[in-house]
């Protein structure tokens, strides 16, 4: 009797295999850069689609550990990480995923290029994506602080290619009283007698990636006034270093690691510190505007996973799809299965060319070749690509474990942690309904009225746009938008952020998508399935 075996998904080279980055990359990066970085993305996307993947798929039922204590009594806090993260830290380094960012090889378009690296590492190290974010958003911070001691002690640390030396961050802001308003928070910093060094004292309440070397955090210097409407800006941005010459930690205990739906591989800590050595980083106030450059650094990232996530699933559902028989065909020639994946397609390149469009506006922002309408463009659109790109890909993860069937619902396929690691992304790094009220704010960044704020939205959609000519459903939209805003006040304002901030991130993507479309050699393919299969 010949018994059944459904052949599984399986993954090629992924950069060889990613038409979307392809075409993108072609577009944007003059041809001597392109050839320049193609090895690197060519060795990543091996990597990707083989050894870590299938190391990220022997690896799936391992979870870090904590253990608090040695058999003597001593008080260790000791964490080990899964062989895949180990692995993925080793391979981040080596491959400059956070380096090549600040080396700088192709100026502001080194941003494009690393974020090109971190899209095609995420999804096979089960979010090693949160420690790099921290990372790059810690060299960040220090870079743009202009503490020169700490810049010299720790940035080559963050930037390095070599894994011996390599270190990476955490970013502890979430405390009990304040997730999102974290001008709430309590733990205090008592400075030391005679001494540039203080000590903290308080309770970090999800720390992720706790093993790394340093953290940048926020608490309060005694004397400085307590919470309240404006609290942030009573707590100061402290730098530390999480253990000593000896591995042992800074009088900082880990409680115990969360119990959370997804990202279980990441080793995020609830902490008690208690006398933490820790240095300012730029004054004793103010701490929350200090540290947004390490906020918009890790919502860019969050985007760029968003879409690496996205483009996972998709390329397993794809493959699947030419493989898996049903009612006499292959799935990928079933009209109804097709047009699925092509909407599930549209979004993921939509959700792309926003989420890179943003790594352009930041890479120019950090070489400082950026016009000021951008600059205000990137303020805005950061926190709008952060949240519309998290919500499309929740919807995709779910929408991809459908498409498999009963199987895409079974943990041992390796999908269904797709989903899980996707819903964390409209959750960590401001939440949708922070970020929509984060957009208004930033309509508002150099002038009262936000209503002068999206004309100049609109503004840069016509650049976008420019040779296109006006496309009646974005015109529309953004239509609809100003005169909804131009009605809005008080809690109605408030009330219809998350949808306006929606508004604008879809119609931004719909914009790039036509621009991307008539620009590259693939013009109106992309949205089609005949590529693909
Ligand atoms: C896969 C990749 C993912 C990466 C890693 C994940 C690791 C997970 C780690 C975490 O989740 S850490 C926790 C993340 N937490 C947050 O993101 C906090 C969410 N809450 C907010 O973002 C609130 O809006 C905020 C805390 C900023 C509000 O605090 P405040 O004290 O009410 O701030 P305020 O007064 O609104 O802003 C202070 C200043 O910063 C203002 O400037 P001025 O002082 O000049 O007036 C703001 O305009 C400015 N500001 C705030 N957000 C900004 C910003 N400027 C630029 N960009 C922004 N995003």
């Amino acid at each position: 009797m010949t018994v059944f075996k459904q052949t599984p998904p399986a993954l090629a080279n992924q950069y060889d295999d990613d038409r979307v980055l392809r075409s993108y990359l072609a577009r944007v990066l003059p041809p001597d850069v392109l050839s320049d970085v193609q090895e690197s993305l060519v060795e990543m996307g091996r990597l990707a689609g083989g050894e870590l993947y299938e190391l990220q798929l022997a690896d799936r039922l391992n979870e870090p550990t904590l253990t608090q204590w040695d058999a003597w009594g001593n008080r260790i806090d000791k964490i080990e990480l899964t062989s895949l993260w180990r692995r993925a830290e080793r391979v981040a380094a080596e491959h400059g995923v956070v380096a090549t960012a600040y080396e700088l090889r192709h100026g502001n378009l080194s941003r494009v290029h690393q974020c090109a690296l971190a899209y095609l590492f995420t999804p096979s190290t089960d979010i090693y994506s949160c420690p790099l974010a921290m990372t790059d958003g810690a060299a960040r911070t220090l870079l743009n602080s202009g503490n020169q001691a700490l810049i010299d002690r720790a940035v080559p640390h963050l930037i390095t290619r070599d894994p011996e030396q390599f270190w990476t961050a955490g970013q502890w802001m979430t405390e009990l009283t304040g997730g999102s308003d974290v001008g709430l928070s309590e733990t205090i910093a008592k400075q030391e007698p005679g001494s540039n060094t203080f000590r903290l004292y308080g309770r970090k309440w999800f720390t992720s990636a706790i093993a790394s070397q340093m953290a940048l955090t926020l608490a309060r210097p005694e004397g400085n006034p307590p919470g309240g409407p404006s609290g942030g800006r009573s707590l100061a941005l402290f730098y530390l270093e999480t253990r000593d010459e000896h591995g042992r930690p800074r009088n900082i205990q880990i409680n115990r690691l969360k119990d959370k739906l997804g990202t279980r591989k990441v080793p995020t800590a609830e902490l008690t510190l208690d006398g933490t050595p820790a240095q300012l980083v730029k004054g004793p106030t103010d701490g929350v505007r200090n540290i947004v450059p390490l906020l918009n650094i890790t919502r860019l990232w969050n985007g760029i996973s968003a879409v690496a996530l996205m483009r996972r699933g998709l390329a397993l559902s794809f493959d699947y799809a030419s493989k898996r028989v049903a009612f006499g065909a292959p799935l990928s020639e079933k009209p109804l299965h097709r047009d699925t994946l092509a909407t599930l397609q549209a979004e993921f390149e939509a959700a792309f060319h926003l989420a890179f469009f943003v790594a352009e506006l930041t890479g120019r922002s950090e070489t400082g070749e950026i016009s000021d309408d951008d600059a205000l463009l990137l303020r805005v659109l950061t926190p709008i690509m952060k949240l519309t790109t998290g919500k499309q890909a929740v919807m995709v993860a779910s929408e991809v474990l459908e498409s498999f069937g009963g199987a895409g619902y079974v943990e041992d396929t390796g999908l269904p942690v797709l989903l899980r690691d996707s819903q964390v992304l409209p959750i960590w790094e401001g939440t949708t309904n922070v970020l929509a009220l984060d957009t208004l704010r930033a309509l508002t960044t150099d002038d009262t009225d936000p209503s002068h704020g999206l004309m100049r939205f609109d503004a840069a959609v016509k650049r976008i746009l420019e040779g296109v000519g006006d496309v009646s459903v974005v015109r529309a939209a953004l239509d609809h938008a100003a005169s909804w805003l131009a009605e809005a006040k008080g809690d109605a304002l408030e009330a219809g952020a998350r949808r306006f901030s929606l508004t604008l991130g879809r119609t931004f993507e719909l914009a790039l998508l036509i621009k991307h479309e008539m620009n590259s050699a693939d013009r109106f393919a992309s949205l089609g399935v005949d590529l693909i299969f």
